[in-house]
């Protein structure tokens, strides 16, 4: 790597999109009717759009070049197989089952290894995966580290699997009423913390031992090979392809989104390496997808995303890519914003709880919190707590996440450090506000994944 500013762009602009920049009072009223909702809001009346770093970012020219070379066949189209050693390349699976986003892909691995009442171990839930999970009968058991759960705790490798934790659960459920275990890299809800490798091979030597499967959630695969190679001891001259055929060469299989590291805007696979496993979901696919060559995608997009994939493993990328989450960090920390530290890979997380002590957790603090960045300075972010976390499928309490948070998400190569100065100014000037404000009633909860399109009013 060079020494080289990381801040400093290694791409260049050849087409803009232009925002709008809207007035307080235009906000006040697009939040309301948005059920103060950040996901409600009309994308147009948004001036900075950090709510998702998910099918939201720059494609390369290579991309949009390979955007007019789709094979739109019906099977058997060219692109699947780029795609397929594409990911052979990157991850060295031995089966690609290709899938429309990253949720297909875990439909299929729950569907083919999840018996109803079976319990899934995992380093935090994700939304979309949980869901899945209990939808095919299981049930996730939250395997993290206790740091995971602190935002002031310091750790480097704060997405870790806690091996006792993993143990226990094997010790008191019995290895086989434990369907796999999940592995996310990095951890979104975390705030995007990266695993170890020793972790993951550690949890892979006891998980194996066992008889159980590893299955990693590789949606920031490369992200996390970016931490392993500047944070743990011996990786400093490996390539972050190495480093992700390391990590997947510890587990039985994969889901991935394409929508985050390889910058398409739609997309996502499971892989594989056993026969059976992959049988079982080529013959899902085709129920709940597409046919085992397109898997609800269209071949320009599987020709974006190998693209894509190949990119994104580049080093350079990847610095600039994490350089631009730690200088928000930076500006917002020394502000003294309260955050989830350190800085994670795909955004940073502000904490809630400490931003605004006066709003409990059941008046929906990062909720508000949200919807108050919006209004301030037209900035979109994502609550990352208790609505997030929705309700427990038996008992229907609401699950009472510790870390209570929104998440400013990084979109790739879209905006400029002058875009980022403007989130800053807008959250100090918020934060300078913080005691007038008060929380929120939920006024309408859907049933699955409510935080999505639940709706609120201001007590
Ligand atoms: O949005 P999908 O269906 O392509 O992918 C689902 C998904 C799975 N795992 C992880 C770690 C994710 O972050 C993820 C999607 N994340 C979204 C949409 C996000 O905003 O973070």
């Amino acid at each position: 790597m060079s020494t080289f500013n990381p801040m400093a762009e290694p791409y260049k602009i050849k087409m803009v999109e232009p925002v709008k920049i809207t007035t307080r009072e235009f906000r006040q009223n697009a939040a309301k009717e948005a059920g103060y909702n950040t996901f409600l809001l009309r994308s147009e009346d948004v001036y900075i759009d950090l709510l998702t770093d998910s099918g939201t970012n720059a494609m390369s020219e290579n991309q949009w070049a390979g955007i007019m070379l789709g094979d739109e066949a019906y099977a058997g189209s060219k692109n699947y197989y780029h795609l397929e050693d594409a990911m052979k390349e990157c991850y060295g699976y031995k089966h690609l089952v290709p899938t429309h986003q990253g949720r297909g892909a875990e439909q299929l691995v729950s569907k083919a290894l999840i018996s109803p009442g079976q319990w899934v171990p995992g380093n935090m839930y994700f939304t979309t995966t949980r869901e899945h999970q209990e939808l095919a009968g299981g049930q996730f058991v939250d395997v993290i580290v206790d740091a995971a759960h602190d935002p002031l705790d310091e750790s480097p490798f704060k997405g870790n699997v806690d091996l006792n934790k993993f143990e226990k659960v094997i010790k008191e459920q019995g290895a086989k009423n434990i369907a796999y275990i999940t592995i996310g890299v990095t951890v979104n809800l975390a705030g995007g913390q990266p695993v170890s490798m020793q972790n993951i091979r550690e949890v892979s030597e006891l998980a194996h031992k066992n008889g159980i499967k590893v299955i990693l959630d590789a949606t920031r695969a490369m992200e996390n090979a970016y931490f392993i190679k500047v944070r743990e001891k011996g990786y400093a001259a490996k390539s972050i392809k190495e480093i992700c055929h390391e990590m997947c060469g510890y587990t039985d299989g994969a889901t991935c989104s394409g929508k985050k590291d390889f910058h398409t805007n739609i997309g996502g696979f499971a892989a594989c390496n056993d026969d059976d496993f992959a049988t079982h979901m080529r013959s899902n696919v085709v129920v709940y997808e597409g046919l085992q060559t397109y898997g609800g995608m269209a071949g320009r997009d599987m020709e974006a995303m190998a693209r894509g994939m190949l990119e994104a493993c580049d080093d350079v990328c990847m610095r600039h890519r994490v350089a631009q989450s730690e200088y928000l960090w930076n500006l917002l920390d020394k502000a003294g914003i309260p955050l989830v530290r350190p800085c994670g890979g795909h955004g940073v997380f502000i904490d809630a709880r400490a931003f605004y002590p006066q709003i409990p957790q059941e008046q929906y603090t990062a909720q508000k919190l949200a919807n108050d960045i919006y209004e301030y300075c037209g900035v979109r972010s994502m609550e990352r707590g208790i609505v997030s976390a929705g309700r427990d499928k038996v008992t229907g309490h609401e699950h009472k996440p510790k870390l209570e948070t929104i998440r400013l998400t990084i979109p790739r190569r879209v905006y400029t450090q002058s875009h980022f100065d403007v989130v800053a100014e807008g959250i100090i000037e918020l934060y300078k506000d913080r005691d007038k404000m008060k929380g929120l009633k939920m006024v309408y909860e859907p049933k699955a994944l409510r935080f999505f399109q639940a709706r609120f009013e201001k007590l």
